[in-house]
């Protein structure tokens, strides 16, 4: 998808890996996925799946950093929450018979019921939290755009570009990309801003994303957006 003509004067070029990602701040929403209190804190369902939870807890000083300087750049900002109604009917049985421990989805745990949304464990952390203006997408699945208006939202922006940080790097972060390229927008994904509970899947889905000349999209680190928000 090509930014729209008059926008070109705005482009400038971020470093990043495969090559120089062209941005267009106009075009570009920032897309924080799933930053919630259920993937990051002690007793959610990311701890209940048996992962050390701390190890997603890096992402949050960059992310709060690009956050404050995307909003006083006065652009669009997009956070998700991935979650399933009370009476699950949005939950295919699928879902909720794999990636579970002694609890599943649905289940009561220490903050509420897990991945319900409305429980205090489904909400986006307090360090990164949206403001009233800012656009939260809930999402029943893994990737951002499959039964979320999403694309209407963007399209209806003019947003050709996404800058996606969140977690996890392999599964939320890396479906989401996945179904926004095959829809027409730039990704660029932003290391330091994504986690895994797992370091090799983190590594190995971000050069997933820039080999074979950007397949999926762009690899950079925050510091290298910043710079363009002053
Ligand atoms: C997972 C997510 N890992 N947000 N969800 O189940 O990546």
């Amino acid at each position: 998808m090509k930014p729209p003509a008059e926008s070109l004067a705005g482009r400038v070029e971020i470093t990043a890996e495969p090559y120089p990602f062209p941005f267009y701040a106009k075009h570009c929403a920032l897309l924080m996925i799933d930053l919630q209190r259920d993937f990051l804190e002690p007793g959610g369902f990311g701890e209940t799946l048996g992962n050390d939870v701390s190890l997603l807890r890096r992402t949050i000083d960059p992310n709060q950093r690009l956050l404050n300087a995307w909003r006083a750049a006065g652009l669009t900002v997009v956070h998700t929450r991935e979650g399933h109604l009370p009476d699950l009917s949005d939950l295919p049985e699928t879902k909720r018979t794999r990636a579970r421990s002694s609890l599943t989805i649905g289940d009561r745990g220490p903050m509420g019921r897990i991945l319900i949304r409305g429980e205090a464990g489904h909400a986006i952390i307090p360090e990164l939290y949206p403001t009233a203006e800012e656009r939260v997408i809930d999402k029943p699945g893994k990737g951002a755009f499959w039964a979320t208006g999403l694309h209407d939202y963007l399209q209806a922006r003019s947003i050709r570009q996404l800058i996606v940080t969140g977690v996890t790097t392999e599964v939320c972060v890396h479906t989401t990309v996945r179904e926004a390229n095959d829809r027409g927008y730039d990704c660029l994904v932003l290391a330091d801003c994504v986690g895994s509970y797992f370091p090799a899947f983190h590594a190995t889905a971000l050069e997933m994303i820039s080999a074979q000349g950007g397949i999926f999209g762009w690899v950079a680190n925050s510091d290298a957006v910043l710079p363009h928000l002053r």
